[in-house]
This record gives C-alpha cells, structure tokens and sequence, in this order.
C-alpha cells in the first residue's frame, strides 16, 4: 500500500525545474534522485560544482518499483549508475558514499572538494560524518517533536525548547570548527563538509514555519561575546552556502516543500527517516 508520503509532488520546480530540463540526454552516468530531497541535493551539489555529465532521472522513492529496487535494494534516492568498461550500468547509492565516488572517479573535474592534505581530509571526514550522525538527528527530533497532551505545566513548550537548544548546540559546535575567516568549512574553497550540511541549511525555514522559530539569537542578543562570534560566523557560512550557484538552482519553489515538511512537522511522514529518528535512531 503506497505511504501517504507518495503523494509528493511529482517533479522539480523553480530553479530546478531549468537544471532538470537541462540534464534529460542520454549519459553515461545516471543519477536517480527525488527533487525534494536533501541527501539528493547533496549529490546534485557535487556533479553541478565539478561539471560531471549526467542524465537526471527523477523517482519518487515512496512508490518502490522493482525496476529501482533492482539498482537500490533500499529502494532511496540518491541512486546512481555508472558504467563498466562494457557499459553495465553499475549501481551506488548513499549520498556520502557518492560523493566520495565521485571525487575518485572523476579526478580531473575540478574543484576538488576533499583536500589532497591526508591529514585535512580526515578531519574533513570527521565533521562530514559529524553532519549525519549528529545534526541531521537533532533537526529531525526538533522537527517531528510533538507536544504530549500535557498534564498540567507546559512540557510540549518545555520539551520542544530543549530539542532547539539541543539542534542548536550541534550547529555551534560545528560553527567552532569552521574556519575563521572562511567563509566555507576548510577556507575560501567550498569542500564536502559545505556540501553536506547545505540542504539542511537551506531548509532552516521550517522551523519559522512550523515549530515557533529556529531560534538563533540575533545579532547582539547571543549573551556572550563568544556565543556572538559563533552566531556571526554561522551566518557568513550560511550567506556563503545560500549563495552558490549549485545551491540556488537545485532548489524547487517552497510551496511544494511545505506539505512535505508538514507531514514531518506533524510527526506523520513515513519515510525511514522519520520512522528511524521517531525510535530514537539516527540517519537510516
Ligand atoms: N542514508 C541515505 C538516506 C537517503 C534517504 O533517506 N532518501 C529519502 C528521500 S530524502 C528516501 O529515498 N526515502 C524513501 C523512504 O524512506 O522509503 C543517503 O545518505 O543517501
């Protein structure tokens, strides 16, 4: 039976829509992806940052047709292929193992976005794996919170202002570690660490929308001078992410995210993502 989350809408618009159009011929590498998607968008950054030829394939992952399931035994987007030298379509999935595929196999597309130092790269894997294992778990926990039908106090209002406190915590956490002047992660280059918080940072939105606010202070309201320059320095790295080309045109006009978003925002979605973070797993 097909999850409510299915109903999505059907394919990219906006800035998008343009990308899509523009990637519809054949090529070697096929990249199935979902337009809605952030661990899609994540790939999306990466072949439109370093100009890797591909054929945009959209697939709603929530209809699992045995045609995808064939290539993903998941059944998630991103999905790609790529092929042998007989030209067998070979299936990868998993955004940050895609990305790093691509570093690999496509060395002379520049930029590169894992540094040639091993020592900056491991580092850059560190705060890469920081991004799944810690940020994305804590936006979903404050996204799908739901209030439970208090018993006298107020702790849905209690609960939701820890798991925004906890949200804010991993992102000042990461912000500490980010480079001083920047305005990216390792300097003045964008790198995977950019890539993979990006579609995170361009859907912040949703918390105005639908859980009261996000909740980083203003400039001057942070309470400390320290707390302060976290602040100024996420909202460079945010400026700097929201303005990459790659970043504007593999984003879809909001309104087609908001029911996407209300069903987490209400706790409903049924995707593993939601189903994963609602037992108190991370990333599945
Ligand atoms: N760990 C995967 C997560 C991918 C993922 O969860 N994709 C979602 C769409 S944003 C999906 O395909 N969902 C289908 C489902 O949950 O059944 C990755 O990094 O690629």
């Amino acid at each position: 039976m097909p999850v409510p989350d299915a109903d999505i809408h059907p394919e990219a618009t906006g800035p998008a829509k343009a990308l899509v159009a523009n990637h519809q011929a054949e090529q070697p590498l096929k990249f199935y992806a979902g337009w809605f998607c952030p661990f899609v968008q994540r790939v999306w950054l990466a072949l439109e940052e370093k100009q890797i030829p591909y054929q945009y394939i959209e697939v709603n992952p929530y209809h699992k047709q045995p045609s995808f399931l064939a290539l993903n035994p998941r059944g998630l987007v991103p999905t790609i292929t790529s092929p042998d030298t007989s030209s067998n379509a070979r299936p990868l999935y998993e955004s940050t193992v895609i990305l790093e595929y691509l570093e690999e196999a496509y060395p002379t597309h520049t930029p590169a976005l894992l540094p040639q130092d091993p020592y900056l790269r491991a580092r850059a894997r560190i705060w890469i794996d920081y991004v799944t294992s810690r940020i994305i778990p804590a936006f979903h926990r404050f996204l799908q919170h739901q209030p439970r039908s208090a018993q006298g106090g107020n702790s849905g209002e209690d609960e939701l202002q820890t798991l925004r406190a906890d949200f804010l915590d991993t992102l000042k956490e990461f912000t500490r570690e980010l480079h001083p002047q920047g305005p990216y992660f390792l300097g003045e280059e964008l790198s995977l660490v950019d890539v993979v918080l990006a579609p995170w940072a361009v859907r912040l939105w949703v918390f105005d929308e639908f859980k009261g606010g996000l909740g980083v202070p203003a400039p001057g309201q942070a309470g400390s001078e320290e707390e302060e320059g976290v602040w100024e320095r996420w909202r460079r790295w945010v400026a700097a992410v929201e303005g990459r080309r790659s970043v504007r045109e593999t984003l879809s006009e909001r309104e087609w995210y908001l029911p996407i978003y209300r069903r987490y925002a209400e706790d409903k979605a049924q995707s593993e993502l939601a189903r994963a973070v609602r037992k108190g797993r991370g990333v599945p």
